[in-house]
């Protein structure tokens, strides 16, 4: 089973890629970020508990996000490897993601993450405000996303880095060229690995 983390800043294209991946190994797209919007869009208690926190900028909270995960896990058991997209954002995730995988005797097999820099990734995410109208998207609450990730999710690369586990892909370019470096890193770990 090959875990994948898509890894990188708001904005740096880990759902467009996922996407991709997941369709191209067979593998289970997991993006946190869509499952608590789908609880905002239906008004769950859960959507109504995060709706806000989202709408700031903020991280949900980690209990909340590691009973989803725990949920995602138990539910897909028989999948072939998962592209998470948007999980872990936080040490404690990162954590608890190794002991969840374990209860089944799983790692974390790869971290890619997609380097862009900052002046893009707000131009990117103030294009897709325009495009689909993200509440999330404004320019002070992309600011804010980008302090969460700094604060919050950076420090996630020594985590993975100290286990070598940590590969940097540059996400500037055609959506095609990045899918296909994406591809090819994959593809040359999955080598090693046999
Ligand atoms: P997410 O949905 O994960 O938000 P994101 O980081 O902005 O998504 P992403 O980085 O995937 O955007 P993409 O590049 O695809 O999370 C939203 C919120 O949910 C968080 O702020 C938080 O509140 C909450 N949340 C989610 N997970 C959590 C967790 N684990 N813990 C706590 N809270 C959590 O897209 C960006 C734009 O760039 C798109 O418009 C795309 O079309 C464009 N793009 C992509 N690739 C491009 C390229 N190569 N060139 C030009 N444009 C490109």
């Amino acid at each position: 089973m090959f875990n994948l983390i898509l890894f990188g800043p708001p904005g740096a294209g880990k759902g467009t890629q996922a996407v991709k991946i997941a369709e191209k190994f067979g593998w289970k797209h997991v993006s946190t970020g869509d499952i608590l919007r789908s609880e905002v869009a239906q008004g769950t208690p859960l959507g109504l508990k995060v709706k806000a926190v989202m709408e700031a900028g903020h991280l949900v909270s980690d209990e909340l996000l590691i009973e989803i995960m725990e949920s995602v896990f138990v539910k897909n058991s028989d999948v072939k490897g998962f592209v998470l997209d948007g999980f872990p954002r936080t040490l404690k995730q990162a954590r608890e993601l190794d002991v969840m995988l374990s209860k089944s005797g799983q790692k974390v097999t790869l971290v890619l993450a997609l380097k862009v820099d900052e002046h893009e990734l707000v131009g990117r995410l103030l294009t897709r405000a325009l495009d689909q109208g993200r509440k999330d998207d404004t320019e002070e609450v992309i600011k804010n996303r980008l302090v969460q990730y700094h604060n919050h999710t950076k420090p996630l690369i020594d985590y993975y880095k100290e286990q070598k586990l940590f590969r940097e892909v540059y996400g500037v370019g055609s959506i095609e060229e990045i899918f296909n470096t994406l591809s090819s890193t994959i593809l040359e770990h999955q080598s090693i690995q046999k």
